[in-house]
């Protein structure tokens, strides 16, 4: 009896030594595991097959079996927990070393947008008269009859309303605007002079695309209203604005003109930078390009928006923001301002 039970104390020892030895190299958590079933496994753990003998030892030996399994048992799992420990610090500097940043690499860049050539050429123009005393405001793109067309002199059956063709949204009453101009009288009606105000903003008319027309193109609108103010004032103001603007090699030129709601009226044309002035495509061969229409406001208009004509006067000018770019830039195309193409607006 005595020798068997030395060969079971003998088994445990080395079942332990064993275990420890394999446990050593083990770096990996799923051969750990494996590890821990193969040794310390409840059901089939080469522990647990030692200790089914038990029963069949007498009662002197069971104490010593049994502390010497548990001794066994307590550092089989003393060293899993360590190695336990040892895999999950490596595990957490592998992940660390792999997530490492290196500060020093060069950067990603990040595509960055640009403005469209038609809100820096707006910002360009509003900027100027801002400096000159008007302030900017906004419009409505859906007007109404009135204020597009009948408050600015231009009555239903008025021949100057074929000059512009319109899209109703409902008949003979909403459209979409086909000039800033309707500002002219909302700032009226709005305010008492004097009054100094630009409006940037779309505007659109049934008209056959060229290259230099569209459908929908934006406009800029300038109203002065004050008690002394004329043809003078304006020639001076835009022909300032003209040489801000565009340099003062460039010629300009004004042609007169008529429009309702100003009297007199005129145009002002700016010599085609594409062509210096010989004539091209886009200026259509006479080397000018017409960017403005302008005129002293009627006194209809100051009439129809409460204003006393014999006491105050002004002049309104509404210039194409398409056409100023075109002259600015260099472009001969006015389709290529909303054709969404990147390679024309990364050139600018
Ligand atoms: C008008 O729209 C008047 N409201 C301008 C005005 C305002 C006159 C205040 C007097 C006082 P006109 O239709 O000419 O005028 O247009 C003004 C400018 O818009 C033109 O000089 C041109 O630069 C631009 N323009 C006109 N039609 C088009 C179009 N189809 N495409 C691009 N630009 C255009």
């Amino acid at each position: 009896m005595v020798g068997q039970l030395e060969q079971l104390l003998g088994q445990l020892d080395a079942l332990r030594v064993r275990a420890l030895e394999e446990l050593e190299p083990i770096n990996s958590s799923a051969d750990l595991e494996e590890w821990d079933t193969r040794y310390l496994g409840r059901n089939r753990g080469e522990l647990k097959s030692l200790s089914s003998v038990m029963p069949k030892l007498t009662k002197e030996e069971r104490p010593v079996v049994g502390q010497r399994i548990n001794a066994v048992k307590t550092a089989l799992e003393r060293h899993l927990q360590e190695k336990r420990e040892e895999l999950k610090q490596r595990e957490l500097l592998l992940a660390l070393e792999r997530e490492r940043i290196d500060v020093t690499l060069p950067g990603r860049a990040l595509p960055v947008g640009k403005m469209h050539p038609l809100s820096r050429t707006i910002l360009e123009v509003t900027e100027i008269f801002a400096r000159m005393g008007f302030s900017v405001v906004q419009g409505l793109e859906v007007e109404d009859d009135y204020h597009n067309f009948q408050g600015l002199n231009i009555p239903t059956d008025h021949p100057a309303r074929d000059m512009q063709d319109t899209f109703w949204v409902s008949p003979e009453q909403i459209l979409l605007r086909t000039q800033t101009s309707p500002m002219q009288i909302r700032t009226m009606e709005q305010s008492e002079p004097p009054v100094r105000v630009v409006v940037p903003g779309k505007v659109y008319r049934n008209e056959d695309i060229d290259a230099t027309h569209e459908a929908m193109f934006h406009q800029i609108e300038g109203l002065l209203i004050d008690e002394v103010c004329t043809m003078a004032d304006l020639k001076g103001c835009l022909e300032r604005f003209a040489h801000e603007m565009f340099g003062p090699e460039r010629r300009v030129r004004f042609r007169g003109s008529y429009f309702p709601f100003t009297e007199p009226s005129a145009e002002m044309d700016i010599s085609c930078g594409l062509c210096d002035g010989k004539g091209c495509r886009s200026c259509k061969y006479s080397g000018w390009l017409e960017i403005l229409g302008s005129g002293m406001v009627h006194p209809q208009v100051l009439r129809n928006v409460g204003y006393d004509p014999k006491k105050y006067r002004g002049f309104a000018f509404g210039m194409g923001v398409e056409r100023i770019a075109m002259l600015k830039y260099g472009i001969g195309e006015i389709r290529l301002f909303s054709g969404n193409d990147l390679r024309f607006l990364r050139q600018l």
